[in-house]
């Protein structure tokens, strides 16, 4: 058994009995209430999750294991030669709450270079699929297409006790993330770059490898460190999350979870507004030629688009109710690496004008910017302009939180997910509308 599967193992069952005691001793204590309005309105807010890898304070912004992020960058060991944390020692973290010594990064890191061969038919998959194919579903068609390579699947079969399903999960687990970064790769350099695939290069961690097989040059390996720690984990209830713990919670495998995780990625209200931010600043500049708007000129773009009907991507939050940390931690970045950059200066314009704008309108309960205001200049500016694939790199840093969380919800024995619905008869008749 591996250090961190031995740590995590101990670690599950000395949780297990809070678990238990709290059902079993104290199942009928009342949480929350829920009203009409969070039923119909996507029930925002019903606390009605757990998890203990990351909590979202709407004031505050997400901690992962109780970490801040400028506390996460600053704590964990940290990639000779860069500025950003191995993201192997991030996952470490996620899944057992300790800040691992660099010898423990290094053990993880060898466990990600024994499993991450991607079989050869995925990529014949992806070959397989129309050019035009969006990104996001070759990403998730690649990993459901390794479905049959569940180990969770394999012991399942053979008959296993409930208490060790967290076992093969965690195998899947870490066969599935080792695996990933080559396979968005392949995606990027196959759509875009004719299928000039770049090699993974063994010694290099996952950041690394990641920049490397994507043929873009330092601090890009920094980049993508960053980027695949901040979108990792931001509580059970958003979108992705919440999918791929409800798939999960059916006994169904990492694969089938991350790959619905992913389908609930892509859409626009969710990872692909990363996409959104940059097609929408580009349709500024191009009616500006390039030029950047001043204030005044980007207060008319703001309006047209509320005026038409459509939300200004990169700005609003179901639950936080400040400037999301994950874009402050990028825009630090960016004003250290690219102060210049003609998008980063639209971006900071549209930081002083959209959030008063979106208070006058009156609509949003969150009108200051998300993690998607920001992600796509960072990208941008290193030659990644091909926006349509921003949400791919969500998606790789999006499964280790959600293929943590997995892995604890089997320890844990999560149960099956079920909530109830009631008709719109019911529902009146709760109101007192109807007899
Ligand atoms: N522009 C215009 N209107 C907005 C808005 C924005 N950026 N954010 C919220 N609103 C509107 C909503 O559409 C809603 O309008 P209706 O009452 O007509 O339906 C109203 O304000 C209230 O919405 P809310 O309670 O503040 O926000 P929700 O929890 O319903 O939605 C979110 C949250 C993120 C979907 C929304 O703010 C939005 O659409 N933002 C733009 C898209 C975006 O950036 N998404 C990425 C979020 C981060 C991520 O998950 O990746």
């Amino acid at each position: 058994m591996s250090n961190l599967k031995e740590k995590l193992y101990h670690k599950i069952e000395e949780w297990r009995p809070r678990t238990v005691r709290l059902a079993k001793d104290y199942g009928d204590v009342v949480v929350d209430k829920v009203t009409i309005s969070q039923i119909i309105g996507g029930m925002r807010g019903i606390k009605s999750l757990t998890t203990d890898i990351s909590y979202l304070d709407p004031v505050e912004g997400i901690r992962f294991r109780g970490f801040t992020i400028p506390e996460v960058l600053e704590k964990l060991p940290k990639v000779p030669g860069g500025e950003m944390p191995y993201v192997e020692g991030f996952f470490y973290l996620l899944l057992t709450g300790e800040v691992p010594t660099t010898e423990e990064v290094n053990d993880v890191a060898e466990e990600f270079n024994k499993r991450k061969m991607v079989p050869e038919y995925v990529f014949d998959v992806l070959r397989a699929m129309p050019k035009d194919s969006h990104p996001m579903a070759m990403f998730s068609a690649a990993i459901v297409a390794m479905q049959k390579e569940s180990v969770f699947v394999q012991k399942y079969n053979e008959g296993m006790s409930k208490f060790d399903y967290w076992d093969p999960t965690y195998e899947d687990a870490l066969n599935l993330l080792a695996k990933l970064p080559q396979i968005a790769a392949f995606i990027y350099r196959h759509k875009y770059k004719d299928g000039d695939i770049i090699a993974p290069d063994p010694k290099l961690d996952m950041g690394g490898n990641f920049a490397h097989m994507m043929g873009i040059n330092k601090p890009y390996d920094d980049v993508a460190r960053l980027y695949f720690i901040l979108h990792s984990d931001h509580e059970s209830g958003n979108v992705s999350a919440h999918t791929g713990h409800l798939v999960a919670s059916a006994l169904s495998d990492m694969y089938y979870a991350i790959s619905a995780m992913l389908n609930g990625l892509a859409g626009p209200l969710h990872g692909l507004a990363n996409q959104e931010v940059l097609r929408w600043i580009q349709g500024v500049m191009d009616s500006m030629g390039g030029k950047v708007p001043s204030e005044e000129e980007m207060k008319k773009f703001v309006w047209d688009t509320l005026n038409s009907g459509q939300v200004v991507p990169g700005f609003g939050h179901a639950v936080l109710r400040k400037t999301d940390p994950r874009y402050a931690a990028q825009r630090d970045f960016c004003l250290k690496h690219l102060p210049n950059d003609p998008i980063f200066e639209y971006v900071n314009v549209l930081y002083n004008v959209v959030p008063p704008i979106l208070q006058q309108h009156g609509k949003a309960k969150n009108p200051w910017p998300n993690v998607d205001a920001q992600s796509g200049v960072i990208q941008w500016h290193y030659g990644l302009t091909e926006y349509d694939y921003y949400t791919v790199l969500f998606g790789v840093g999006r499964a280790l939180g959600v293929c943590a969380n997995i892995i604890w919800d089997r320890g844990l024995g999560y149960a099956l997910e079920r909530p109830k619905s009631l008709t719109t008869d019911m529902l009146e008749k709760v109101a007192g509308i109807q007899e």
